[in-house]
């Protein structure tokens, strides 16, 4: 008999889950992991979604498929349980463009703003924040503060996308972005919808202006799968995002055909740190129980302060 990779993959699998069984744990895994690995997980999604799903999992054990920040703020949501992070090379570039010193720079030449902050961001920069945003719901929050004085931090594009749906609020927006949405060029990605016809084009708020000007949709990449449900007639969508979403887009959609913006398999619409994860690491995540995810008690407070905030703001509605 031979044995395949596909076999292979399957017993990597199948052990996976039994060890979480026999663990109590949960894995959690964001829309742009590997296919395989989105496969093993009991809960697929973005970030709001996943900080959800964190907050109410009776698991005692946490795995988080995504990147160092996201297993952070499970953490956060969750100090009496134990969060894994599969892979310690799973960073964030966008995570990394804003630091405790550049936020506390900026909050000294705008003492009169509220800082917003993506929940992209080290649980160091959300302890400094007022409040948390994800994608799914920065708008909302910034509809809902009392201030009109806001500092964005630290994603430029969605801060922009933000400001522009918002006229009332004075937005400052720190110059921060994700390099696998900031790539991606109107002119490719018109080229690309304007070869089928009737294509509909549905982005990231992280991507650049001229991208979201010619969007039928922005949203988060679960709202992204859901948004397909509102263009009943279209056959074919072109998204603007990392090439992970494809996974749950084709598995939800097997009749419709979806092809990313910059027009290839995902060379440059890619996220390599999302792509660290493979099933060994998951299991031996559980095996060995690595890497644990910790976070100092006095960031940790402030980090979950904003990050309540955030929540709350979804409660109350
Ligand atoms: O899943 C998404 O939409 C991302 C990349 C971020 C978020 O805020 O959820």
């Amino acid at each position: 008999m031979t044995i395949t990779r596909t076999d292979m993959k399957e017993d990597l699998a199948a052990e996976i889950r039994r060890l979480a069984r026999a663990k109590n744990a949960v894995i959690l895994a964001h829309n742009y992991q590997m296919p395989e690995v989105q496969e093993i997980a009991d809960h697929v999604g973005d970030s709001l979604g996943l900080s959800l799903d964190a907050r109410k999992t009776s698991a005692s054990l946490i795995v988080f498929c995504g990147v160092h920040f996201m297993a952070e703020s499970a953490r956060i949501l969750n100090p009496q349980k134990k969060v894994l992070l599969p892979n310690l090379a799973a960073g964030c570039s966008l995570a990394d463009s804003i630091t405790a010193e550049s936020l506390a720079e900026w909050k000294e030449r705008y003492p009169e703003h509220t800082v917003v902050t993506y929940i992209n961001s080290t649980a160091e920069v959300k302890a400094m924040s007022d409040i948390c945003c994800t994608s799914a719901n920065a708008v909302s929050v910034v509809r809902s503060l009392a201030a009109d004085r806001i500092l964005f931090t630290p994603d430029r594009n969605l801060g922009r996308w933000v400001a522009k749906q918002l006229p009332g609020k004075d937005v400052v927006i720190y110059d921060g972005c994700c390099p696998a949405h900031d790539v991606l060029r109107g002119a490719n990605a018109a080229k690309v919808r304007d070869s089928k016809k009737g294509a509909i084009v549905i982005a990231h708020p992280e991507c650049r202006e001229d991208i979201i000007e010619m969007a039928d949709a922005v949203c988060s990449t679960s709202g992204m799968i859901n948004a397909v449900e509102r263009f009943p007639e279209a056959r074919t969508f072109v998204i603007a995002t990392e090439n992970g979403i494809l996974h749950q887009l084709r598995k939800r959609y097997p009749d419709r055909e979806f092809i990313l913006a910059d027009g290839c398999i995902g060379c440059r619409l890619n996220c390599p740190y999302m792509k660290c994860i493979g099933l060994e690491d998951v299991e031996r995540s559980l095996r060995e129980e690595v890497f644990e995810v910790n976070v100092g008690a006095e960031i940790l407070a402030g980090a979950r302060r904003a990050l309540e905030r955030m929540l709350a703001v979804h409660r109350d509605r």
